[in-house]
């Protein structure tokens, strides 16, 4: 009887050990790293969700990281002070997408004191680059280039070419890029006219509230809406629909747009939007990576850009659309 209950003893023992020193699927040593992420607004646009999530999936207790969300509402001032709160519980890493390309200089420097590794998501800032490890995004510039040389194929040999540009964000380095983009064009290109300009805050309500102004004021002297995100995108078209005007296609006001999410390339292909921009949100992954880089002694890129692609009314399909990730 003692023989057993001592081999039973033994038994238990050893189950017990190997219990105690078994790590979590997915994580090295048993200890999760643990990552602050500032994001800007989680349910802000179509594309803020598509990033938020895919960054939580990537980041997942099961991949070996326990991932803290700090949503500053758009609001710069918290943002900074959401990253401060970072530093205080000395989290492993930090993301962030800033809401604003300035102020962050204090912080990160902060950061950098206490041994923080510090990765830009999406936005890039105006700091020194010894204050954060790397940055991952989209060619803001870039995709308004593209935008651009749509709106000079568009309109190629017309009088005038009559501009409403819909803004980000003032101050978001996607609306800097992407308006600075349509304003360089515009200098280049003598019979081309910014009409008006705003910041429609990347939301599909006050950019059609400014659209249906915009209306009043101008009516069909409106040539093309460049709008800087499909959010305001879908502002313009509901103001401008509601107005009686013809939208998009061949002949009505063209419309252009960023951030190709699903449900407006399939307003592309209907023909309401002309020109769509791809900035792709799906970067959790590519963060994931980055981090476990560092984690195994690597150093990443200072800069990471992701290829990106634009989608025109007049060649998009179905079949592409149901291919595309969000
Ligand atoms: O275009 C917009 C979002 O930074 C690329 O932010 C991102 C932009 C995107 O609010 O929808």
């Amino acid at each position: 009887m003692k023989k057993c209950l001592a081999i039973l003893l033994i038994v238990a023992l050893a189950l017990g050990i190997v219990a105690c020193g078994s790590t979590p699927a997915g994580s090295n040593k048993g200890k999760l790293i643990t990552v602050g992420f500032a994001q800007c607004k989680a349910d802000e646009s179509d594309w803020r969700k598509a990033n938020t999530k895919s960054v939580q999936e990537a980041l997942s207790e099961a991949n070996g990281f326990k991932l803290i969300l700090a949503d500053s509402n758009n609001d710069a001032a918290k943002q900074v002070a959401d990253v401060q709160g970072f530093i205080d519980q000395e989290v492993d890493y930090i993301i962030i997408a800033a809401v604003n390309e300035d102020g962050w200089d204090t912080v990160l420097n902060n950061a950098k004191k206490a041994g923080i590794p510090v990765i830009l998501m999406d936005r890039t800032i105006n700091a020194s680059e010894d204050l954060y490890t790397c940055w991952i995004g989209g060619g803001f510039y870039e995709e308004g280039v593209k935008a651009t040389d749509w709106i000079a194929k568009r309109f190629a040999g017309a009088d005038k070419v009559n501009i409403v540009n819909l803004q980000g964000q003032l101050g978001a380095s996607a609306q800097v890029g992407r308006t600075k983009a349509l304003e360089d064009a515009i200098a280049k290109n003598s019979n081309w006219n910014l009409l008006a300009q705003q910041t429609g805050e990347w939301s599909t309500d006050k950019a059609k509230e400014i659209m249906a102004s915009w209306i009043k004021q101008y009516g069909d002297q409106i040539h093309c809406v460049y709008a800087e995100n499909d959010n305001m995108a879908d502002g313009a078209i509901q103001a401008l629909e509601e107005a009686g005007m013809k939208v998009g296609g061949d002949d009505g006001i063209a419309i252009i747009s960023f951030d190709a999410n699903r449900a407006y390339l399939q307003m592309t292909l209907e023909g309401k939007i002309n020109c769509n921009v791809e900035c792709n949100p799906l970067l959790g992954p590519a963060v994931a990576d980055i981090i476990k880089k560092i984690e195994g002694g690597g150093t990443p890129n200072k800069k990471e850009t992701i290829d990106e692609t634009a989608f025109f009314y007049d060649t998009i399909t179905q079949e592409i659309i149901d291919k595309r990730p969000y």
